[in-house]
């Protein structure tokens, strides 16, 4: 609480001024420091400041947050910031928490986020029981995607080789694919 007053006085002519003023104090926000976290995961900040000034009202508020980040002001100097990185944020970003007092004085806190880059498995899609004529070519169409986009590698392998037969892998391709646009691998299994 910030007062300003002002003593005016007439003698002969002069003007004399006595400022009597009670100074105002910033806030001071609590260090915050680097924090981590996982893509998909969660991290929660709890923000505090305090004011030296008695009757103080701090008003706390963040700048510069990412997508699915939220900063809620509780009042009376506590806030929280909550982010909840999607597989796309792996990376750097910057927040800055600031907590301001009645008289407009604050303190301020630029805070680095590393979001670490967290690798999804591919997914196969299903492929039903096969069967095939002894002397015919049986061809399997296999497809899978990656969340993450990555680069997919198709791999076949004989668990069980058939007496009497002889199966084997003659042809395996493996293709970029995308969750938008899947592409396949054919393998060709020849009895
Ligand atoms: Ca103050
Ligand atoms: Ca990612
Ligand atoms: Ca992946």
């Amino acid at each position: 609480m910030r007062r300003l007053t002002i003593v005016a006085v007439v003698l002969s002519g002069l003007f004399t001024f006595d400022f009597a003023s009670a100074q105002n104090n910033p806030p001071a926000l609590d260090a915050i420091g680097a924090r981590f976290v996982d893509e998909g995961a969660r991290l929660d900040i709890r923000v505090t400041a305090t004011d030296p000034d008695a009757g103080d009202i701090i008003t706390l508020w963040a700048e510069l947050y990412p997508t699915n980040a939220t900063f809620a002001d509780s009042t009376g100097g506590i806030g929280g910031f909550t982010f909840l990185p999607d597989y796309t944020q792996a990376g750097g970003h910057q927040v800055r928490f600031i907590a301001i007092d009645t008289g407009g004085l604050a303190d301020t806190e630029l805070v680095d986020i590393t979001v670490n880059n967290i690798d999804r498995a591919p997914v196969l899609s299903s492929i039903p029981p096969q069967s095939v004529n002894e002397g015919a070519t049986l061809q399997v169409r296999v497809t899978a995607t990656d969340p993450d986009g990555n680069i997919i590698t198709l791999l076949a392998r004989i668990f069980r080789p058939m007496p009497h037969s002889q199966i084997r892998q003659v042809e395996s391709e493996a293709w970029y694919s995308t969750p938008i646009s899947p592409r396949a691998a054919v393998t060709r299994l020849r009895s």
